[in-house]
């Protein structure tokens, strides 16, 4: 039998939610609870005469949730509705052994209490709201530009494990107070800010997400898998992108010279896609959402400033999956409006814009 993760978390929100929330949570902590109720029943311990896997694996219902249930005022395994659940979480958490290797309960209460007052509120624990109302989800805020390659690419993940998040557009040009506190130390977006701690650095970011939330992997499994991807997600940054802009923002024979090192660079990821639908296989993966830039961004700039680099007879395969990734559905979604960043972009060349964050011509 398995104590199913959608009952614990029912049970943990239903603690920590307020209002229609908590009644949803506890409605559907109900009916999963019953089930172990007619499971337990006749039994001493889920396991029979002695404490077995699934004693353990209840441990959290026995002492976790009472505990915080009791912090919080909420009733739900109670007496009357769950007598022979009631009967076992006392016979478990008194039995010597249990007792001895459950943490103290006042430690547990004062944890809870001080989770509870904190003014950041950790994943699933409480935020003190106004009237001492509670409220559960963990909190995850973006902090991004809609036009940033990078900013995108954390949003791409996060919409790709399905994480509600708050997103809040930096204007780059002045930056705001939140995004030097919490990235210091480059002042650049992405930051991803979680439950009041930051992350900064898309690729950092991405890899946060993909270990923290469950869904489809974004990173491979193997080992050696994983540190290839790495490795060109480490090359697209550090060299083949830099070397894309530079040939985009120079003239003459400086342009000529840039060329050549970003077709060197091009060749590179024109054979690892070979034969591959995606980067990361027959599903987007790290790789895909790290040249983002390329298949969107570039695409776009190097048609307003007159220079072909990534054509068809030359990139066969690396235009395939360009054209791949930016017409799935969910790719398209997820882009900033071409239109709006040509227009973006066609208003900085005619200004001469050389800004930071932009290569100067
Ligand atoms: N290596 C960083 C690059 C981030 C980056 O360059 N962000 C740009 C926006 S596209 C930025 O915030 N620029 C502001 C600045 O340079 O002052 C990452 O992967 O997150």
């Amino acid at each position: 039998m398995k104590i199913c993760p959608q009952c614990v978390r029912a049970m943990w929100r239903a603690c920590w939610c307020t209002g229609e929330e908590r009644e949803k949570n506890r409605d559907e902590a109900i009916v999963h609870l019953k089930f172990l109720e007619s499971e337990i029943k006749g039994k001493k311990f889920f396991g029979g005469d002695t404490i077995g896997l699934v004693d353990l694996a209840a441990n959290f219902i026995a002492h976790w949730f009472r505990v915080s249930a009791e912090s919080v005022g909420l009733e739900l395994m109670t007496e009357d509705k769950f007598p022979n659940l009631r009967k076992w979480v006392d016979e478990y958490t008194n039995s010597s052994f249990v007792k001895e290797n459950l943490p103290d309960k006042d430690k547990m209460v004062a944890l809870y209490m001080a989770r509870y007052q904190a003014p950041d509120g950790t994943k699933y624990f409480p935020k003190n709201k106004g009237n001492q109302e509670l409220i559960v989800m963990a909190e995850v805020k973006l902090l991004g530009a809609w036009g940033s390659p990078f900013s995108r690419r954390v949003e791409m993940a996060l919409k790709l494990k399905g994480v509600e998040y708050e997103f809040i557009e930096e204007d780059l040009n002045n930056k705001s107070p939140l995004l030097l506190k919490y990235n210091p130390i480059h002042k650049k977006v992405p930051v991803l800010v979680h439950n009041g701690k930051p992350i900064a650095e898309s690729l950092i970011i991405i890899e946060y997400i993909d270990e923290v939330w469950e869904g489809p992997s974004i990173l491979p499994h193997d080992p050696y898998e994983r540190a290839m991807a790495r490795f060109w997600v480490k090359f697209l940054d550090e060299k083949c992108m830099p070397a894309l802009w530079k040939a985009c923002w120079s003239k003459g024979e400086e342009r000529e010279k840039n060329k050549d090192e970003a077709i060197e660079d091009l060749k590179f990821l024109e054979s690892e896609i070979k034969g591959k639908k995606f980067f990361g296989g027959d599903t987007i993966g790290l790789v895909d959402l790290a040249a983002n830039f390329i298949a969107h961004w570039f695409r776009i700039i190097s048609e307003l400033v007159g220079l072909e680099l990534i054509t068809d007879d030359k990139f066969p395969n690396l235009s395939k999956w360009a054209d791949e990734y930016i017409n799935s559905s969910f790719v398209k979604e997820n882009l900033p409006d071409r239109d709006k960043m040509a227009a973006f972009f066609r208003a900085r060349i005619q200004a001469h814009d050389e800004t930071k964050y932009f290569p100067k011509v």
